[in-house]
């Protein structure tokens, strides 16, 4: 494959392919586990994550590539292959989660801060070494209007971060993906996770410009534009996309490599619903696909529930689900679908 940056980036949005997070911290996959009933261990994380790279069918037709956490891109299969191996024998390229997550942003309570850019240059020829040609850092934006959260300067901090990730991924070779999540946790309407995003869009692609970031080797992981999920309210899928596109419209380059969504606590089928109506009503100027974690893996996880007996059952699952992303990435998924599934 070509090691140029902006090959790189377009090899991770081809058509009707998208990228599996599967980068979850031992904190955040220990709480996924918990709800199935598996103890977290070294070896049911491995056992659970080499069951999804080796569902073949799915890897090989609906994965561009894996983001995989600093313990998996070290681990080896029952068999003693490298998990990277397995993956890159699909077709799929590995990336890794390089930041070292979201902290309390001091002077500003209920903002935070993404930390990880102290010895990045030294990881990143590490994780170049290990196979790694995209990474992923992901700032976290949360909206409390009675709180004033969001502050700028949170805005700002985040985008600057990013910023200086994204440059130092590209000097080893690497393509970052940008991911500022606006959360959708809150009570928030729609109209204010679309003012949100927009400044927080508007900051980061300043911050890039001004870090001499080239675009064209970087892809964008956004959230959509949604009601909050304490708001009561459920955004029509045709909302979320006319929404989500006039602010990516209004903010993101045409020339970056791509765009992939995060899920960001959608339903498995919300989320393949709203990326199809943003694929339906295109041409747009960028390809724009899926990033998935909790809505590829949800149905998996919860098949396998840490029994080797569920194997093929959970890899079937997966299929699934990337399947329907698949369709959704290139605007033709139809609900009837999933009920024929
Ligand atoms: C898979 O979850 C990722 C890692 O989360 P933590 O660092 O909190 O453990 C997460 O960054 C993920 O890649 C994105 O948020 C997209 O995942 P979702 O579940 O929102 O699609």
């Amino acid at each position: 494959m070509s090691e140029r940056l902006e090959d790189i980036a377009a090899a991770m949005v081809a058509d009707g392919k998208g990228l599996l997070a599967a980068d979850e911290s031992s904190g955040t996959i220990k709480k996924r586990f918990d709800v199935i009933g598996v103890e977290s261990t070294a070896d049911s994380r491995r056992d659970y994550r080499e069951m999804m790279f080796r569902a073949k069918e799915a890897m090989t037709r609906y994965i561009s590539g894996v983001i995989l956490y600093d313990e998996t891109i070290h681990q080896k299969a029952a068999d003693g292959t490298p998990l990277v191996d397995i993956i890159k024998a699909t077709g799929a390229i590995p990336g890794i989660k390089v930041d070292a997550g979201a902290k309390p942003l001091a002077g500003y309570p209920g903002d935070t801060i993404t930390e990880g850019l102290d010895g990045l240059r030294e990881r990143l020829a590490d994780y170049y070494k290990l196979g790694a040609r995209f990474a992923k850092w992901r700032a976290v934006i949360d909206i409390d209007a009675a709180k004033g959260v969001p502050s700028a300067t949170s805005i700002g901090s985040n985008a600057h971060a990013l910023a200086r990730y994204a440059a130092l991924c590209q000097e080893a070779g690497i393509v970052p993906i940008v991911e500022p999540e606006v959360l959708m946790d809150g009570a928030h309407d729609i109209g204010t996770c679309y003012e949100i995003s927009k400044a927080t869009l508007t900051k980061l692609y300043t911050e890039l410009y001004a870090a001499r970031v080239f675009l064209e080797g970087t892809i964008l992981k956004p959230n959509m534009v949604l009601a909050g999920k304490k708001s009561g309210k459920v955004s029509s899928p045709e909302e979320v996309a006319e929404k989500t596109i006039k602010l990516f419209r209004e903010t993101v380059p045409a020339a970056i490599g791509g765009i992939a969504f995060l899920s960001g606590g959608q339903s498995d089928e919300e989320a393949t619903a709203n990326l199809n109506a943003i694929n339906a009503i295109g041409p747009h100027p960028w390809k724009l696909t899926f990033s998935y974690g909790r809505a590829l893996q949800a149905a998996p996880q919860k098949a396998w529930s840490g029994k080797s007996a569920n194997v093929a059952a959970a890899q079937a699952a997966f299929a699934h689900r990337a399947h329907m992303n698949h369709l959704a990435a290139l605007g033709k998924w139809q609900p009837e679908l999933e009920q024929a599934a």
